[in-house]
């Protein structure tokens, strides 16, 4: 039986309370989310359970019980502590998903810091930018991703110290820089755990809008009452689990359901440190028997295009339930994963912001491929008017996806922006900035974005960023950034640049172009493709109108230009 029940009947009694309850927390009461993913373990007796099975690239596998986490992340936070480091303090993971990077974020929190995750494959420009702006005072990191910290360091007056975890001496360390081995540490078997509230500052997690910077959804202790819960409830995460989320925790996914949900839940948790490849996904299913599976629609895309051939050679029979994030997930990969796995994904819907899912499929609700499902019981949502933002409350009719503020894991504020968070609220609702209806079921059918962002792969990626960085190179003298869609990714980025004089277009400058932006941002927002323009449609007052150029890649109307022309 799944932990939920019937979806009426929980969502007519459930109240947040159920999981403090669960949890054994009262309003007032301390709570430390790197206490309750780790230490809380060991009292409920599951001690020499493991808690992380990984796999890194070249097959290497680490395994570490409850126990081991607990003293570990202790054993970080104490070092952490004896830097001098402070509560409120933010601490960036800059790994890849080696096992530091997940104890390292648990023990960040044991010592009351910020844990602020960066993708390992972001380039020196995006790591300033989020730096900058969080006024980071540490960041521990790898040798091979040293190089990148090395070339911002003296643009970044607050970061105090660089803490490098697999040093082998081979590199001098410079000022500022130190070694931290974590299995050969010191292990302290007690910590003083910070004894955080519930509203005490814990994840600091960057994300990009249509202008501006990214910026930083900044979230507390209590969010954990929400993942804790939505981990039960939707990813229906039972006793004996053995749970794989495919996210890297860069990316939201990869904290709340990649290390608090499940661990909050004395789960075990597989992490593949490797890229996509069909073949070896199915083999880590099928060795490490993994029967929870939370991934995302591009992942699955690839695995339909892959066939079903190479699911017939593994024995997946383990596998008891899927769910996916991050893009719509199209009814054919529903109907394809019904077809070779038995079970069909279960969509969810969610972001940086909202901390945990908020609509999604459940188990006991049957399943209408290609709808995200209806909102989690304890989250009011509705799908308000576009320009009114009322709730439209009709059947079909397309509006903005809104939700009444109130439920745990909420970000608390746009770290030192106020007002942009304060611009996302219209007639006392939050407002996603995706568009989408509600049928007569009350299911949710996602429609689209709100805004420019592009979302390839799952991943967000700013097109002002991007056109930032553009303008950095020496033959670009305008661009314009939009998505452009894609069988795989739904959108990948595309860039269109208008040349300084002296400069014309060729294959090479666009290679140029693509490998400057890889480097200095990320893989992700490297354009695929650019086309040359002599000039980029703009509006009266000179900004560059990426709708038109939007609309022309997906073959839309372009629709009302008139309000941009006179903006
Ligand atoms: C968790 C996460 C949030 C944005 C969101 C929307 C898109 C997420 C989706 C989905 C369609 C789904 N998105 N889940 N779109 N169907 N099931 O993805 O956080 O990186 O902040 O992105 O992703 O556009 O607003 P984040």
């Amino acid at each position: 039986m799944p932990n939920m029940g019937r979806y009426e009947e929980v969502v007519n009694s459930f109240s947040w309370e159920i999981s403090e309850k669960e949890l054994g927390y009262r309003p007032g009461d301390i709570i430390n989310i790197g206490e309750y993913c780790s230490d809380r373990n060991l009292r409920l007796g599951r001690k020499d359970r493991p808690a992380l099975i990984w796999e890194g690239h070249s097959g290497e596998v680490k395994k570490y019980t409850f126990y081991e986490m607990s003293v570990l992340t202790n054993t970080i936070a104490g070092f952490l502590k004896n830097l001098g480091l402070q509560p409120g303090d933010r601490i960036c993971l800059f790994m890849d998903r080696i096992p530091e990077l997940y104890f390292g974020f648990l023990g960040i929190l044991k010592m009351g810091g910020i844990a602020q995750p960066l993708f390992s494959a972001f380039g020196s420009e995006s790591l300033i930018t989020r730096l900058e702006d969080a006024q980071t005072a540490a960041i521990i990191t790898q040798r091979k991703h040293l190089p990148k910290v090395r070339n911002i360091v003296e643009s970044l007056p607050y970061l105090k110290h660089i803490i490098v975890v697999d040093d082998d001496g081979t590199k001098s360390l410079r000022e500022k820089e130190i070694a931290f081995h974590m299995d050969k540490a010191p292990r302290l078997e007690k910590f003083d755990i910070y004894p955080s509230r519930a509203e005490t500052p814990s994840v600091l997690h960057y994300t990009s809008g249509t202008t501006g910077k990214p910026k930083g959804a900044q979230h507390v202790h209590y969010s954990l009452i929400s993942q804790y819960i939505t981990a039960r409830y939707v990813l229906d995460l039972r006793e004996n689990d053995i749970y794989w989320c495919t996210a890297d925790p860069g990316w939201v996914t990869g904290t709340s359901y990649g290390i608090i949900g499940p661990w909050a839940n004395g789960n075990t948790q597989c992490v593949l440190d490797a890229g996509f490849k069909a073949e070896t996904w199915y083999r880590f299913i099928e060795k490490y028997k993994i029967t929870v599976w939370y991934s995302a629609p591009t992942a699955i895309r690839s695995l339909m295009k892959e066939g079903e051939e190479a699911v017939r050679r593994r024995n997946l029979s383990s596998l008891r339930h899927l769910c996916s994030v991050g893009e719509p997930l199209n009814a054919e990969a529903v109907h394809w994963s019904k077809n070779v796995f038995g079970l069909p994904f279960h969509d969810t819907f969610w972001q940086t912001e909202t901390g945990s899912i908020v609509i999604s499929n459940y188990p006991e609700m049957p399943v209408k491929a290609g709808s995200m499902g209806k909102p989690f019981p304890g989250v009011t949502a509705t799908v308000v008017d576009l320009k009114t933002y009322q709730p439209v409350n009709k059947p079909g009719v397309v509006g903005l996806i809104a939700l009444k503020p109130g439920w745990p894991s909420m970000f608390r504020t746009y770290w030192r922006n106020e007002a942009t968070y304060q611009s996302k609220f219209k007639n006392g609702w939050y407002i996603c900035g995706d568009r989408a209806s509600i049928d007569e079921d009350g299911y949710y059918w996602f429609v689209g974005r709100d805004d420019d962002v592009i979302n390839t792969g799952g991943h967000l990626v700013g097109p002002f960023e991007i056109e930032s960085a553009l303008l950095e190179h020496p033959a670009v003298a305008e661009s314009a950034v939009v998505g452009k869609p894609d069988p795989v990714n739904m959108e990948v980025v595309k860039a269109f640049i208008a040349l300084k004089p002296g400069n014309s277009p060729s294959q090479e400058l666009e290679l140029d172009i693509m490998n400057f932006i890889r480097k200095k941002l990320s893989p992700l927002a490297m354009p695929q493709e650019i086309e040359f323009v002599d000039s980029l449609p703009k509006t009266r007052s000179g900004k560059i109108m990426r709708r038109v150029l939007r609309a022309k890649e997906w073959g839309e109307e372009i629709g009302d230009t008139s309000t941009l022309e006179n903006d």
